[in-house]
């Protein structure tokens, strides 16, 4: 009995042993990883951001991790991330694959394609499709503009009562880029909306949720059936849709007029059909289109109810920046993006809505393309590498006020705009996200359109505000309703 306790701890000590020399030199410090599990134990799996914070005040700025027998480091604070992702971009433009989330979507889209030419060429392709967005007469302008009538008509329905905004803002940014992709827009009520929907924010909570750490960590758990399989039938439901109305544009579709992205990809595929070298193809495109739906649906919105949130809560910064609104926009039936240089103070609060509301709290992962180094460290090709931008939204010595709704920080002493280095909710570098324009004008136009003819109230038997998010890929405030009243000025 003692003899094989005796060689059992021996044997365990010897995998550690292994897996400790095994940890490359001058690699950030970290705990101690088990043999296999790597540091799970050292996370609790629900909600491992206190576990992370308790690292980051024991390691500092840069630490290491282990994912099952994968490598991890973590980039807190402003210099570490500026130093990885921008002054060594293309070190840092990887993506880890075989995991939960490359598998999910193939990696076939963007957002989680590897860096190399395929997804060089796809992002370089939705950024132009989507700056030109001049696609058949209609600008992307017109389009959100076209979109927020709908949300306007929701809640003027809704004047007098209070309601749940959650569905009205996913749905809007849902349809506002699925106009853009597919040239179609559903009623809010729509069954098919309401799946992609759902599937999209099920989604974001799976992909770093507990069962997918486990999936990412224990390989061989992975074919069993447990809740993890879940995101792969949702994909799976979202290709269901996704796939017949790309069947139905290459049967309607006028080569050379395209109407939305995917005619703009069909023209694309059939340009290049003699190009040996040509990284697109058809059966990229029902996931790629997806990806870029769903990048644009769970963060916009997601921004927004923050936002809201914080204005029902501060009625002071709600009037003034309807007093800047009604100032600029006399005599004007609509808002239009360039007048955001004219509202400095709206601008500001957006900003500061952005920066609170911390959407994509840890980016989303990278991977180390080349052995590299950060903050002196070094970092072996092919470490997973997760910058954490609430550390520098909320970074001590970046702002004026780092903690609470403040904007001010984003204004200097003579009222006008300023954008701090610090201010990162889209991450920087090459990967940094494609969609920011389009973000940046949706949220501009909402804001300012609601603004302008509603007065947002906390309803006074909701309680307490809580302000603190629900945890995923997108931070999610927590479901809240809110009192619509109809302004006097209009
Ligand atoms: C407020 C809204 C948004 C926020 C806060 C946000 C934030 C982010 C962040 C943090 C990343 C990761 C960048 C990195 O890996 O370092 C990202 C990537 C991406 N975003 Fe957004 N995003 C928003 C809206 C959108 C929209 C509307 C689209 C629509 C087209 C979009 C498309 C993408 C894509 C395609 C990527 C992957 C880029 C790549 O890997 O090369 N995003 N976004
Ligand atoms: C990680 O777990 C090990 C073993 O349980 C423990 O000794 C160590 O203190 C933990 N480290 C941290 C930073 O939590
Ligand atoms: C990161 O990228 C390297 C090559 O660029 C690749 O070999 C490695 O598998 C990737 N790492 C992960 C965790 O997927
Ligand atoms: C929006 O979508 C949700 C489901 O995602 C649905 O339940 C809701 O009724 C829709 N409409 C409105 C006006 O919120
Ligand atoms: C395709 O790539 C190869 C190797 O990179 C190159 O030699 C060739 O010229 C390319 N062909 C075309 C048509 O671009
Ligand atoms: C990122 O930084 C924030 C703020 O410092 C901290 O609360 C959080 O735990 C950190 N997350 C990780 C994964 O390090
Ligand atoms: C680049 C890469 O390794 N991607 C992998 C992502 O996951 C799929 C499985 O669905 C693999 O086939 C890919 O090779």
């Amino acid at each position: 009995m003692f003899v094989s306790f005796f060689l059992l701890w021996v044997l365990i000590c010897f995998f550690i042993f292994q897996f400790k020399s095994r940890r490359p030199k001058n690699f950030p410090p970290g705990p101690t990883p088990l043999p296999m599990l790597g540091n799970l134990h050292n996370l609790s799996l629900d909600n491992p951001l206190r576990d992370f914070e308790r690292l980051r005040l024991k390691y500092g700025n840069i630490y290491s991790l282990y994912l099952g027998s994968k490598p991890l480091v973590m980039l807190c604070g402003v210099q570490a991330i500026k130093e990885a992702l921008i002054n060594k971009g293309v070190e840092f433009a990887g993506r880890p694959q075989d995991m939960y989330v490359n598998i999910t979507t193939e990696s076939k889209g963007v957002i989680l394609a590897d860096y190399g030419p395929r997804w060089k060429e796809h992002r370089r392709f939705a950024l132009m499709t989507l700056r030109n967005f001049g696609l058949g007469k209609q600008s992307m302008e017109e389009r959100i503009l076209e979109e927020i009538k709908h949300t306007v008509a929701d809640l003027e329905s809704s004047v007098g009562s209070t309601i749940n905004p959650q569905h009205m803002f996913h749905n809007a940014s849902s349809n506002i880029i699925c106009q853009v992709l597919f040239g179609m827009r559903f009623d809010y009520d729509d069954f098919t909306m309401t799946e992609l929907v759902r599937c999209f924010t099920e989604n974001a909570k799976l992909a770093n949720g507990p069962w997918a750490m486990l999936y990412d960590s224990v390989p061989w758990i992975r074919r069993f059936p447990l809740p993890f399989q879940k995101a792969f039938i949702n994909i799976g439901t979202c290709q269901g849709i996704a796939l017949p109305w790309i069947e139905e544009h290459k049967k309607t579709r006028v080569p050379g007029q395209p109407r939305d992205f995917v005619d703009c990809y069909l023209d694309e595929l059939e340009k290049r059909s003699n190009d040996p070298n040509c990284t697109f193809a058809e059966d990229l495109l029902s996931m790629y289109s997806l990806d870029l739906h769903f990048a644009g649906t769970d963060t916009t919105s997601n921004s927004l109810l923050t936002g809201f949130l914080h204005l029902m809560n501060n009625q002071d910064i709600q009037e003034r920046c309807q007093a800047e609104i009604d100032r600029v926009l006399e005599g004007k039936d609509k808002p239009c993006f360039e007048d955001r240089h004219n509202m400095p103070y709206v601008q500001a609060v957006i900003h500061e809505i952005q920066r609170v509301a911390n959407t994509v709290p840890l980016s989303v992962f990278h991977n180390t393309t080349k052995d590299t180094e950060v903050m002196g460290y070094t970092i072996p090709k092919g470490t997973m590498i997760i910058p954490n931008l609430s550390s520098v939204l909320s970074e001590e010595g970046q702002w004026k006020f780092p903690h609470g709704f403040h904007p001010e920080n984003f204004l200097n002493d003579e009222g006008e705009f300023v954008k701090p280095e610090a201010f990162m909710p889209f991450s920087a570098g090459p990967r940094m996200c494609l969609g920011e324009g389009l973000a940046r004008m949706e949220l501009f136009l909402i804001s300012v359109t609601l603004l302008r003819r509603f007065k947002f109230l906390w309803p006074e038997d909701a309680g307490e505000p809580d302000f603190t998010p629900v945890y995923g890929v997108t931070l999610t405030p927590r479901p809240y309703r809110m009192k619509v009243q109809l302004r006097e000025t209009h």
